[in-house]
């Protein structure tokens, strides 16, 4: 059997007992005997990462929650503000005793509050199953249990992209899902302009469950074919290898100006292409005023470019001319709208896109956030998948994702979102599952001042993470290889049949069961659980997909034998190019859905905001926080290669790349030297927020004056009665700000901030993150 994008079906080797199962980071079969656990990637995966071989040390880990628990001090003194949250003791109890007290509270904050005071965004990845997907199980139990709860809205990952794709160019799916594929740049692309780049090792996860990690042999082929990679980055590897990439560094959060002069090269060389301006764009003429000065003075030369990007002017203007008239793909990358006006190069390279004229042709145009998770060549399945209904939310309050800060420090005061000035509401309760704030979130000090404030904060974990550690109720969950699930992404064609692989460790129960015997305490059992068991729910879940193949007149196996043979292939649709691609063909009868059915390069609804700092069309602006005396280096905090964010960091395959058990950051030898650190020494990153140890990784794969810290190490305190203790085992959210990307889409910033680096002498303090609460 071949799936669509044609690589053979090689299966799951599920012989010697092993079983089939899937993650975010891949799919493979495990066996859990005497010896452990065992674990086997996906033969049919041409490229797999290791992030799996984090499961074996994982499973059974001494940081795992055996059992529920409260806060001693809200278990006291009762629910309400307490800055004791993370500095406190945990008290064990039964589940009975847990439940009757949760419940006890909901009903409290219900009655009281109403529950517009419950906050239940949950942000957070959970684990690849889709029944029991934490975050939809946590949103399916407050509304139909409680009435509903303040939610968030948007992602870390797009904060501001996904606010302002809609109303410039087509819909974010759109965008990112049917639009330029890895196939096409194989077969297509000449050369391929990377903001950010496209990193592998962004694209060994997805959410849902990946098969098939297709990006590396893109590129291969691509390259072979003759087409041209050039990165624009601080970090070397934010391309493979196998791209060949020419590297230009640039400036942090300066891409804007460097694409505002490599547009401005077009237009005065006449490069441009003015076809394509005319027939598909709206308000050109407004933006070349800006570009060649006649509104603000300033021409947007090459030369004034350079000045602020830090790439010379001629360099500019040769790549405005190598991109001139080829089948020109421009990529952006998530990680550039996660910082200070992020909005600004997303919707720049877009113009620059334009520019050349490419959008809407193979291989060509503009991709948002390519290579950031893996997406199997980008297509998009032809068969529902299993979804679980989440019920309707009675309280319409939201807050965009990265505000729960302000939020909670200030109920009651106003905020600019989208155009609209809102109020923040009076949050009394935070409900936790399938997320990590300590982890995603920007200035944890901060963030832990937040926390202080609510009355009770309540976190369903796997393992005793800070987030679990600040928390009033800590419910132990059940991690994937504990129960049965499906595994499914809308791009992957292997739907995954995830059988149960080990016990439940301690008493951890599954986060479905926890709510059904919340839900029976609320008095919503049955609408809660439909009356089904979790098997029951998965043969639910699982049957339009089934009644699907089978109105195709294909093979719909039943559940039992989908369940038996482990996986099942389902057809995807052909790749068309989507509606950039039927935009380009007929402008009219395929109009974008923007305000104006064209390409927006100026947005007179954004225009009408007036909002400084996200004016009509993009602008360069100028930042707050840039080097500086006190803060001289740029800090990159970008996503880690060994593991999802901040999951399993107790795992192997995480700690092996840990160096004296610390995180490793990456610093030019220009600035390691100048400093006295060598290679493995330890390294103390500060700025005015706070403070983090990190082992020194000395190399020129990355630029002078940058130093790049992942995220994903588990915040861990050297004090944590202190106010804002020295994080000893590398967790960059202790540096970043905590502000968003405009009054705009109020994205997170936390890619980028400046930090001072020292080399750290004192004794090595110890690291507790992962020890036992
Ligand atoms: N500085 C900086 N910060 C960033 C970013 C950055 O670039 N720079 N990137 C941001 C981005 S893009 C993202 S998406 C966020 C990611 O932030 P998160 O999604 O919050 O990070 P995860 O570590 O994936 O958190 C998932 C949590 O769910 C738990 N979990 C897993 N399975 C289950 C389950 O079945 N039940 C329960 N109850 N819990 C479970 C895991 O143990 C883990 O603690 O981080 C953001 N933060
Ligand atoms: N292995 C692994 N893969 C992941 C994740 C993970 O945790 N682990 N997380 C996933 C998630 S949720 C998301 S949203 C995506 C995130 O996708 P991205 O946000 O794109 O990923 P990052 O690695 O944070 O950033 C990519 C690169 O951008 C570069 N960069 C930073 N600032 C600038 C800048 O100002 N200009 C330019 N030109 N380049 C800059 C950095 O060198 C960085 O390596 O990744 C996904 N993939
Ligand atoms: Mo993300």
């Amino acid at each position: 059997m071949r799936d669509s994008v044609g690589y053979p079906d090689s299966g799951l080797d599920l012989t010697d007992g092993f079983k089939p199962h899937t993650s975010h980071w891949g799919v493979f079969s495990a066996r859990q005997s005497e010896d452990g656990l065992q674990v086997r990637p996906y033969a049919g995966d041409p490229d797999p990462n290791g992030i799996i071989d984090n499961f074996p040390g994982a499973l059974r880990h001494q940081v795992r929650i055996a059992q529920p628990a409260i806060r001693r001090g809200w278990l006291e003194r009762g629910p309400g503000p307490d800055d004791r949250r993370g500095r406190d003791e945990y008290v064990s109890v039964s589940w009975e005793k847990a439940l009757d007290l949760l419940s006890g509270e909901l009903m409290r904050i219900r009655d009281t509050r109403g529950p517009g005071a419950v906050f239940g965004g949950s942000y957070g990845w959970s684990s690849a199953g889709r029944f029991h997907h934490a975050q939809s199980q946590v949103h399916r139990f407050l509304n139909i249990a409680l009435g509903g709860y303040v939610r968030s809205v948007n992602s870390y990952s797009s904060g501001a992209s996904s606010v302002l794709l809609p109303q410039i160019l087509a819909g974010y799916e759109d965008i990112t899902k049917h639009n330029v594929t890895w196939e096409q740049i194989a077969a297509e692309s000449q050369v391929v302009l990377a903001f950010g780049g496209m990193a592998l090792k962004n694209s060994m996860v997805a959410g849902g469950s990946i098969s098939k990690h297709v990006e590396r042999g893109a590129m291969t082929d691509a390259r072979r074919r003759g087409c041209e990679f050039i990165l624009v980055s601080p970090l070397r590897d934010d391309l493979p290898a196998e791209a060949g990439a020419e590297w230009m560094t640039c400036v942090p959060g300066t891409d804007t100006a460097l694409m505002l002069g490599i547009v401005h090269t077009l237009v005065t060389e006449g490069l441009h292409d003015q076809a394509f301006l005319d027939r598909y764009t709206e308000g050109w003429p407004v933006f070349l005023r800006y570009l060649t000065g006649e509104s603000d003075g300033q021409p947007k030369r090459a030369e004034w470019a350079a000045a602020i990007c830090g790439v010379d002017g001629l360099t500019i203007r040769k790549l405005a001319r190598r991109l001139a008239g080829r089948r020109a793909l421009i990529t952006v990358s998530h990680s550039l709208q996660r910082a200070e006006h992020g909005e600004q190069p997303v919707w720049m390279g877009m113009v620059l896109a334009a520019a050349l004229g490419q959008i809407g042709l193979p291989g060509g145009g503009y991709a948002y956030s390519l290579g950031a998770i893996g997406y199997y060549g980008r297509r998009v399945n032809d068969v529902p998948g299993p979804t679980l209904i989440q019920g309707r939310n009675g309280v319409s309050d939201f807050i965009p994702v990265a505000r729960i800060a302000d939020m909670l420090l200030h109920p009651g005061t106003t905020y600019r979102y989208n155009g609209e000035t809102r109020q923040y509401p009076d949050i009394r309760l935070v409900y936790w599952a399938g997320g990590n704030p300590f982890h995603h979130h920007q200035d944890i000090n901060r963030l832990r001042k937040a926390f202080a404030q609510v009355d009770t904060l309540v976190v369903h974990e796997l393992a005793w993470t800070a987030t679990a550690r600040h928390a009033d109720i800590v419910l132990p969950a059940t991690m994937t290889l504990e129960r049965e699930d499906i595994g499914y992404s809308t791009n992957d064609p292997l739907m995954v049949a995830m059988h149960r692989i080990a016990e439940p460790f301690g008493l951890a129960r599954d986060d479905y069961d926890i709510f059904a015997d919340l839900a029976d305490r609320l008095g919503a059992h049955e609408p809660f659980t439909e009356g089904r068991t979790s098997r029951q729910w998965l043969e639910h879940l699982y049957e339009p997909t089934r009644a699907s193949l089978e109105a195709r007149g294909l093979e719909a196996p039943n559940f039992l034998t989908f369940w038996e043979r482990g996986s099942l292939i389902v057809p995807q649709r052909p790749d068309d190019g989507g509606k950039l691609r039927r935009f380009r063909e007929d402008p009219i009868a395929h109009a974008l859905p923007t305000p104006s059915g064209r390409i927006e390069i100026f947005s007179s609804k954004i225009a009408g905001h007036g909002d400084a700092d996200c004016p009509g069309h993009p602008v360069w602006l100028e930042k707050t926080d840039v080097p500086k005396p006190g803060v001289p280096c740029f800090l990159v905090a970008n996503q880690p290669v060994t593991r999802l964010h901040s999951q399993l960091d107790f795992g192997g395959h995480s700690t092996a790349a840990k160096h004296r058990g610390r995180e490793v950051a990456r610093i030019n030898p220009r600035d390691a030297s100048a400093r006295g650190i060598a290679d493995g020494d330890i390294m103390r990153l500060f700025n005015e927020r706070g403070a983090c140890l990190a082992a020194a990784h000395v190399t020129d794969a990355i630029a002078p004056g940058i130093v790049q810290l992942p995220t994903g190490a588990w915040y861990d305190p050297m004090d944590p009665e202190e106010d804002r203790s020295l994080c000893v085992h590398g967790n960059p959210n202790v540096l970043t700000r905590d502000i968003g990307t405009s009054s705009f889409a109020q994205g997170c910033t936390g890619q980028l901030t400046t930090v001072q680096v020292e080399r750290f002498n004192g004794n090595l303090p110890p690291i507790r993150a992962f020890d036992p609460m």
